[in-house]
């Protein structure tokens, strides 16, 4: 057993070569046409080139057929062919795959991507790539009103206030170990928050702050029946923070959180060593597995790198419960938080909450695969895979003995995904590439061997998350494989300084082909992780079902509009809408009143929406047919406003107007 990790400062320094190296080849292409150089180095143990640098298609003019693969060559084993089909990088031209879904038909995937600090999650059907819809979540967004009617305004705020997050790992919920087609959860790391949306609308249902966490970062939900939406705190601090301890950084700790999926609260925590990265579940509902890259717990870069090894922690869920549920906990800002530190008694005899299993170097991601055997652990600053036995870890006295595999798959793992045929695809994000691998023979080979890898695929550039279709089930699709690239450097026009992501859709077929890329897809920053779900799985409302607000808000019917007054200085305004008119072509209110305004879109067909803008009063509704939307504010102003419709809705969209008169008060 014996392998390369190498050391910390080795791999970031060589990673800001070879990016410093290809940039200057970008600028300058004419120095990169000479590819013969002799230029080659040795690094994390593999031979490399100069063109494993200078990315195939990298503004380049190189001849692209020749030159998507050159790049893998030096690095594969023997064994392993290099595709010869292309994958130029032309944007989908001169593919043998087509992913173009004809004018009039529609994807077979629904693709979540999220949004970045966006805050937004972004609808995209597969395999055209094309965007449907975004969801706005941690944002305001004017375009559907979000954050602008009084019912989101209220989940924002009860979500802490804040007008934006960075969500990064959408999940889908499960029964069964299927997506059902409810929900999907989706991460804040910037606000330690996780949301919920509600896919029968497409909409954020509802926002919870988890206690006592400053970064949720990886999120997922516990297969296979959605018990908990669970959030890994990154960010080590005080426990509770609230200005103890500021300077003792060895006391900062963080958090494990279980979130429920109906009342979304934090039901409980576990506190740990180290920090938490991603976090994936096996199929059973016993394990978590998260990532922990810091567990120098150091506050800076050089101690967070120093050690080769840290962990991944497997926390026994139904073993945290049975502690809550005995009181073993200290409560926290409401939440019981149980002690899962190495040295906790609740992590002594053989039903330890959390086992920390040592792994190299600063993992990033934990997948678990189809079949739920293995969790895989990208090392990210070694150039290995870590697989994790599932069946054995609650079996052996050292959780090491659980590792049952480790490729070496090349520089920068970061995510792993898989086509349920046997193969583990690894993002490569300093080697810009997607690495195939085959999962037994892995498990079969020496640890730190690369015999395993199929195959390398180059991609433009520094992929973070990839993401094939189905891949997160206990039953994979195949066919397509989405890498999302942090950078596009040269990959489209140029827009400032601020590039788009690339999102590049990859061909996978059912794994025994080689990769074939297909499709560049610019991406507003910045995603970092997808999920796709067959189109049977989703079925969406095409207008709204007013059963599902009653008693919430009212149903305003066309007979039903007018304006009441509710106090000295209140009114409430309850008005229909219809093509192409309003239930009043005016009202009137007194200057400084505080108005409430209801409106409902009595429509009874889908794509009419209505929208309400009331200049100079920051007022914006976008309605949905049979929904309601309210929206208060203060007409402080005296005059006439016209109100006017924002949806294109009919060839009198235009005169679909009404007057709110505000009269001086006196
Ligand atoms: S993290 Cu972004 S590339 Cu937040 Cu899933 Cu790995
Ligand atoms: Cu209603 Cu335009």
């Amino acid at each position: 057993m014996t392998e390369d990790n190498g050391d910390a400062d080795r791999f970031v320094e060589e990673h800001e070569r070879q990016i410093n190296d290809l940039l200057q080849e970008v600028d300058d292409p004419a120095d990169a046409a000479s590819d013969d150089d002799g230029f080659s180095m040795q690094l994390g143990g593999l031979e490399l080139g100069r063109r494993d640098f200078v990315k195939a298609g990298a503004a380049t003019g190189l001849a692209s057929a020749a030159g998507a693969f050159a790049g893998c060559q030096t690095a594969l084993p023997e064994s392993a062919t290099p595709s010869d089909s292309g994958g130029s990088g032309s944007q989908g031209s001169s593919a043998a795959h087509s992913h173009v879904v004809e004018p009039g038909e529609k994807d077979e995937y629904y693709g979540f991507w999220s949004g970045g600090h966006s805050g937004e999650i972004r609808v995209i059907g597969i395999p055209s790539m094309r965007e449907l819809a975004r969801i706005p979540v941690f944002n305001t967004e004017a375009a559907r009103g979000y954050g602008y009617d009084d019912q989101s305004s209220q989940i924002l705020e009860a979500g802490g206030g804040y007008t934006w997050g960075d969500n990064h790992h959408p999940n889908l919920s499960e029964t069964d170990g299927d997506y059902d087609g409810e929900y999907l959860f989706v991460n804040d790391k910037a606000n330690g928050r996780i949301a919920r949306v509600n896919l029968k609308y497409f909409e954020t249902d509802a926002i919870v702050d988890v206690p006592n966490t400053q970064a949720v970062h990886g999120c997922t939900v516990l297969s296979p029946d959605t018990k908990y939406v669970l959030g890994n705190g990154e960010f080590r601090t005080p426990l509770p923070n609230d200005g103890r301890d500021v300077n003792n950084p060895e006391k900062y700790t963080a958090l494990f959180s279980a979130v429920d999926p109906e009342s979304m609260e934090t039901v409980w925590q576990v506190k740990v060593d180290g920090n938490l990265d991603i976090v994936d579940t096996g199929k059973e509902g016993r394990w978590a597995i998260a990532s922990c890259y810091n567990s120098e717990e150091a506050t800076e870069i050089q101690g967070m790198t120093h050690d080769d090894r840290d962990y991944a922690k497997v926390f026994d869920v139904p073993a945290i419960e049975k502690a809550v549920e005995n009181g073993d906990y200290e409560e926290v800002n409401g939440v019981p938080v149980v002690d899962g530190t190495r040295d906790s008694d609740l992590n002594k005899g053989d039903e330890p909450l959390v086992r920390y299993v040592s792994t190299p170097k600063s993992p990033h991601c934990v997948e678990v695969g189809p079949d739920g055997k293995y969790a895989f652990i990208a090392g990210k600053l070694s150039p290995t895979v870590t697989m994790l036995d599932l069946d054995k870890i609650g079996e052996v006295d050292d959780p090491a003995d659980a590792v049952a595999g480790r490729p070496k798959v090349g520089l920068g793992p970061l995510h792993t995904t898989f086509d349920g045929n046997g193969h583990a695809y690894t993002s490569l994000f300093i080697d810009s590439q997607v690495a195939k691998w085959d999962i037994e023979k892995a498990a079969n080979a020496e640890l730190g061997s690369s015999d395993p890898v199929v195959e390398k695929l180059d991609v433009h550039y520094n992929p973070g998350h990839i993401q094939a279709l189905e891949a997160m089930t206990t039953d994979p699709d195949g066919e397509w494989l989405v890498s999302l690239n942090k950078l596009s450097k040269d990959r489209f026009l140029p827009v400032g300084p601020i590039h788009p992501d690339n999102d590049q859709l990859i061909h996978i077929g059912d794994g025994e082909k080689e990769m074939e890329l297909v499709a560049d897809h610019p991406a507003y920053p910045e995603p970092h992780d997808c999920i796709f779900a067959h189109k049977d799985k989703i079925n969406p409302a095409t207008t709204w079902d007013k059963a599902d607000y009653e008693g919430e808000k009212p149903f305003v019917a066309e007979g039903d509009s007018g304006v009441e007054r509710t106090g000295e200085r209140s009114v409430h305004v309850k008005a229909s809408s219809k093509r192409s008119e309003y239930g009043m072509f005016d009202f009137t209110v007194k200057e400084g009143d505080e108005v409430r305004l209801t409106m409902t879109n009595v429509e009874g067909v889908r794509d009419i929406i209505h929208g309400v803008a009331i200049p100079e009063h920051d007022v914006n509704l976008a309605i949905a047919p049979q929904d309601t939307r309210e929206v208060t504010f203060t007409a402080d102003d005296p005059g006439v406003y016209w109100i006017y419709c924002t949806y294109f809705c009919s060839a009198l969209h235009l005169e679909m107007r009404s007057r709110m008169i505000v009269e001086p008060r006196d």
